[in-house]
C-alpha cells in the first residue's frame, strides 16, 4: 500500500503532494513501483497535529481519489470522517482506512457498512494532539489485540461485514517505541483475530530512534529511514501480514517478496516434518 499524503504537514512528506496534479502523478509512480493500493489522506495524524476542517479535507482528497480511480488505480481513503469516506467511495475509492477504527466519528461504521468496501480498523486511543499521553499498557500486545477485538465487534454490530475488516496495530499511535517493537513481534496475536493485518511502520519515530546518530543521539531524519522500513516490511510479510503501508514502495515491494518466500519455505518445511516418515506406495 503506497502512501499519498495530500497534506502540507505530514511528518515525512508534508507539502510534497499538496497540488492535486502532482499528487496523482506520484500515485501513478507508486503503482509503477509495485503498489497494489494507493492510500490517499488529506489530514495529517502526526503526533501533535491539529484537526483540519471537513471541507478542507474533502477539497484535498476528492480530486486525487477521482483521478487515480479513473486511471484504474485501487484507491484507499485515509480518513476519520464518515462524510469524507462516503464522498471518496462515490468518487471511486474502494477501501476505507480509518486510523481511529470507527471511534472518531460515530457515523463511520455505518458509512463503511453501507459502502460495502474493505474497512481498515486501526488501533487508536485518541486524537494526535494528546495521544502520546495515552501510551500506557499492562501488556501492549494483549491490550491492543483486545481493544481492536472490541472495535471489531462494534463495527460489525453497525453492519460491517466481518469479512471486509482489516486490522492494524497502529504503530506510533499512542505507542512508545518499545510498544511498537512489541507489536511487531506480536503480529501473530493480532492475526488470531482471523482478519488480515496491515502494518504501517514507514519512516516512523521508533525507526528514527533505533537509527539515532551514535555521537549526538539525534534521531535519524524521517526520509533516511526507508531501508529500515523495508526491513520491517520483510519481517512483517514473514510473519503473515497482509499488507504494509509505505512511502517508498519499490524497496518494500521487494522486501515483501523476500518475507513471503521465507514464510512459504517455513510452511513447506513444517509440512515435511508433519508428514509420516514411512508411507506405503501402491
Ligand atoms: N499511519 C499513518 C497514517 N495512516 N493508516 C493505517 N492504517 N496505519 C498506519 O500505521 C497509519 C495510517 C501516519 O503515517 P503518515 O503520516 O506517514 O501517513
Amino acid at each position: 500500500m503506497g502512501i499519498l499524503n495530500v497534506t502540507p504537514d505530514s511528518f515525512s512528506d508534508g507539502g510534497l503532494w499538496i497540488d492535486p496534479a502532482r499528487a496523482v502523478e506520484h500515485g501513478l509512480r507508486l503503482v509503477e513501483r509495485g503498489a497494489d493500493v494507493i492510500d490517499v489522506g488529506g489530514e495529517s495524524t502526526r503526533p501533535g497535529a491539529r484537526r483540519i476542517p471537513y471541507e478542507e479535507e474533502l477539497r484535498r482528497v476528492l480530486p486525487v481519489v477521482r483521478d487515480l480511480a479513473a486511471a484504474g488505480v485501487l484507491v484507499s481513503v485515509d480518513t476519520m470522517r464518515a462524510g469524507v469516506a462516503r464522498a471518496a467511495v462515490d468518487a471511486g475509492a474502494r477501501v476505507i482506512n480509518d486510523v481511529s477504527g470507527g471511534r472518531a466519528d460515530p457515523d463511520m461504521a455505518r458509512a463503511a457498512a453501507r459502502a460495502g468496501v474493505p474497512f481498515v480498523v486501526m488501533h487508536w486511543r485518541g486524537h494526535s494532539r494528546g495521544m502520546d499521553e495515552l501510551a500506557s499498557y499492562d501488556d501492549v500486545v494483549a491490550d491492543v489485540t483486545r481493544e481492536i477485538a472490541r472495535q471489531l465487534d462494534h463495527v460489525v454490530g453497525a453492519g460491517v461485514d466481518p469479512g471486509q475488516v482489516i486490522v492494524d496495530p497502529g504503530l506510533g499511535f499512542a505507542k512508545d517505541r518499545d510498544d511498537d517493537w512489541q507489536l511487531l513481534a506480536g503480529i501473530d496475536a493480532l492475526s488470531r483475530l482471523g482478519r488480515p493485518v496491515l502494518v504501517g511502520a514507514s519512516r516512523k519515530r521508533f525507526l528514527g530512534t533505533l537509527l539515532a546518530d551514535p555521537e549526538t543521539g539525534e534521531p535519524r531524519p524521517a526520509r533516511a529511514r526507508d531501508a529500515a522500513t523495508a526491513a520491517v516490511s520483510a519481517l512483517a510479510a514473514a510473519r503473515g501480514a497482509w499488507a504494509v503501508r509505505v512511502h517508498d514502495v519499490a524497496d518494500s515491494a521487494d522486501a515483501v517478496r523476500v518475507g513471503s518466500a521465507l514464510r512459504a519455505a517455513e510452511h513447506r518445511a513444517r509440512a515435511r516434518t508433519t508428514t509420516p516418515l514411512t508411507t506405503t506406495r501402491h
